[in-house]
């Protein structure tokens, strides 16, 4: 058997893959920095009609829930008042995907 050869084969191949790799990463780092295209955050901030809370742990369940999505800064639900206050990045996040997200929680958002 030749199990050197077969050894140096593809220590061979491994420096070819890395080389290639190496390039890639090299070019794709030099298009990202000439492209600079940077999204300005696009804050937005409102009230969000929100039914079927009845105390805090509803407020809690939502806020932690909606806390995940991408682009949500701020959530602050209040049961009482039926009403979300929610602070987001409209470049990242859509006022309707903020209802979206709410109602995945099982309550009740509308659009303000
Ligand atoms: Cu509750």
């Amino acid at each position: 058997m030749t199990s050197k050869n077969t050894m140096e084969s593809w220590s061979k191949m491994t420096m070819c893959g890395l080389l290639i790799m190496y390039l890639i990463l090299a070019f794709s780092c030099s298009q990202k920095s000439t492209e600079t295209k940077q999204t300005q955050p696009i804050i937005a901030e409102m009230n969000i009609p929100v039914a079927g809370m009845t105390c805090g742990s509803c407020e809690h369940h939502i806020e932690t829930e909606v806390k995940r999505e991408d682009g949500i800064i701020e959530i602050k639900a209040d049961h009482e008042k039926a009403l979300a206050f929610v602070k987001f990045d409209s470049s990242k996040i859509s006022l309707d995907e903020v209802v979206v997200a709410i109602n995945k929680t099982g309550y009740k958002a509308t659009k303000p």
